[in-house]
């Protein structure tokens, strides 16, 4: 028989469909609360018993004690808060033994909460208590202090339908379904291994080992709810552990995802891994080299020690039941053109390895990634969704005063990219986008702003998927451009270019007869004159236009985007 599930018995938090048929009508007269996508991930774990012997989010004495001890109120080991937070105008709706609807972000009801607790956590000592650290560069303290709501509504839950999924439903499995296709195998044995990264052949090497070292059938169960940020998505990850999968023995390994949503928090959570791992009917679990570690703090070091997780799972080994197999990081010997546990290398040898950080950056130039590093089908994955600088989407953001320049720059920017062919181009010049993006809007501050972030939300779509944005507004505000770089920055490139013709020279031009008009006070907040423009610090380029003709400056911003590597 396969290992009990923790706390003795497998949770199913899912009412029957009568029950859930008659509570649905009871439902329309409850408040509803829109559960967050990290919600969402927790209440799926939570109904269908992966998070077993939870029955519900928890109650302040849970909370306190697992926050304190690693404990829940009974005493059962529990590493990690699983609560409901809400925003405190939500809360002061609801009270004790009433009864709220949850829904998903299309209004589906997922279950009905019965609050037992309303409570105001101290966030400070839960991160401190939880993740050893109130510093907020750590993405599980970042979320707890500036995304969670300040209030926890405790409770059990009333399951109602199963949260959906459109993708890869074949490789979804709920703990009692991995539990019942494992005995119809006739696995008894199972070693989990838990991931967040695309696989290569170390990763295959380990997994391999470690089911032999366990005499086990492997389970490689990747995290699909929320990773840390900057991961590679899901998609691409799970279209790779597809062809990885290939590479095992047949009828050895099995590919099921796990919509779970991580907290980065190192020791705790590779004890959490481990519960949830044994509920999903796994004898065995993988905890390696830094497991579920968050990188490092603001102090410039490593916020966990590098077996701290293993060193915890170790201490609570009796308790959890599910056997830890420990691994070393794997390394590449050449000598031996093979795989080994760093603490197996022998003294002489040469060891070859490429980073995370290492592999992204050569994934992102367009370069030679080793075959001893990876199967070649997993980086022709990889490379699919990543393609290198030279074919992905950017903006050129222009700003700078009215009459500087920027649409006389931008227009023969985007007619020598045409010329230079096999790229698409939007422009979005500043009165173009007045015209059709922004016709009501005027120039206050905010009304100016919220065209910025319009054309930055075009701009970044347009990036995103791999066209070529050049945008020419004044955009006078710092804040404002720092806003649309961060939308825009992670889906391709963002160049800034300051076109810094100075005031003085704009009006002397005054093509449009616009600065006379603000001189004389018809025109009013008129920026340089009687309205604000912050100049950028650190723009990409800065083109003085007193200096350089249009084509120079063109130019000039084509030899930039070479030499980022945007354009070859
Ligand atoms: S902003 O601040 O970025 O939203 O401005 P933008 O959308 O680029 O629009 C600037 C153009 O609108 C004309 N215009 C004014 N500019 C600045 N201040 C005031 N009060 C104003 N009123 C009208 C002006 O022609 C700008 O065009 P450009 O092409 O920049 O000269």
């Amino acid at each position: 028989t396969l290992i009990a599930p923790h706390g003795g018995s497998l949770k199913n938090l899912y009412l029957s469909a009568d029950a859930a048929a008659a509570e649905k009508q009871k439902a329309r007269e409850y408040v509803s609360w829109d559960l967050s996508h990290r919600q969402l991930c927790d209440i799926e774990l939570l109904l269908n018993g992966a998070f077993s012997p939870l029955e519900g989010f928890l109650g302040e004495a849970d909370y306190d004690r697992v926050v304190r001890e690693m404990r829940l109120a009974d005493g059962t080991l529990w590493p990690m808060p699983i609560t409901l937070d809400v925003s405190e105008a939500f809360a002061a709706t609801v009270k004790r033994g009433e009864r709220i609807a949850l829904r998903d972000p299309e209004g589906a009801l997922i279950a009905v909460l019965e609050i037992g607790d309303i409570y105001t956590p101290d966030k400070a000592v839960e991160a401190q208590g939880v993740f050893g650290t109130t510093d907020d560069t750590h993405p599980g303290v970042a979320y707890l202090m500036h995304k969670a709501g300040p209030v926890y509504l405790g409770g059990r839950l009333f399951g109602m339908e199963e949260p959906p999924h459109y993708d890869f439903r074949h490789l979804r499995n709920s703990p009692a379904e991995l539990r019942a296709l494992f005995n119809k195998l006739g696995w008894r044995k199972v070693v989990a291994f838990q991931t967040r990264n695309p696989m290569h052949r170390a990763h295959q090497e380990l997994t391999f080992r470690a089911a032999k070292l366990s005499q086990a059938n492997l389970l490689i169960q990747p995290v699909v709810g929320m990773t840390k940020p900057g991961d590679i998505d899901h998609y691409s990850r799970v279209r790779c552990y597809e062809h990885l999968i290939k590479q095992y023995p047949e009828q050895s390994t099995m590919l099921s995802l796990l919509h779970l949503a991580m907290r980065m928090g190192g020791p705790r959570e590779a004890v959490w891994h481990a519960i949830i791992r044994k509920n999903h009917g796994c004898s065995h679990f993988i905890v390696g080299r830094d497991h579920a570690g968050p990188g490092k703090g603001r102090d410039g070091k490593d916020f966990y020690g590098p077996y701290d997780a293993q060193a915890l799972v170790a201490k609570h080994a009796v308790e959890l039941g599910i056997e830890m197999v420990p691994f070393q990081e794997m390394v590449y010997v050449e000598e031996l053109a093979e795989y080994v546990p760093q603490d197996e290398v022998q003294p002489g040898q040469s060891v070859l390895n490429i980073s995370g950080t290492e592999f992204r950056r050569r994934l992102m130039e367009g370069l030679e990634i080793p075959s001893w590093f990876s199967y070649p089908e997993v980086v022709a994955e990889l490379r699919r969704t990543h393609p290198p600088k030279h074919l992905q989407g950017f903006t050129v953001f222009f700003t700078g005063l009215s009459g500087s320049g920027k649409s006389t720059i931008a227009n023969a920017l985007m007619v020598k990219l045409m010329e230079l062919g096999g790229r698409r181009v939007t422009m979005l010049d500043g009165d173009l986008v007045r015209k059709n993006l922004s016709s009501e809007l005027g120039f206050s501050k905010e009304h100016r702003n919220i065209n910025i972030l319009r054309i930055g939300y075009v701009a970044s779509e347009i990036t995103k998927n791999g066209g070529i944005a050049i945008c020419a507004p004044i955009a006078p505000y710092a804040q404002t451009r720092t806003e649309v770089r961060s939308m825009i920055a992670p889906l391709g490139g963002f160049i800034e270019v300051h076109v810094a013709t100075t005031v003085e020279t704009c009006e002397q031009r005054d093509r449009k007869g616009l600065y006379a008009k603000a001189r004389a006070g018809i025109i009013k907040e008129f920026t340089g004159i009687s309205d604000p423009y912050e100049t950028p610090e650190n723009p990409e380029l800065r083109i003085q236009t007193e200096e350089c003709t249009p084509d120079e400056a063109a130019q000039r911003i084509l030899l930039k985007l070479e030499s980022l590597g945007y354009i070859r």
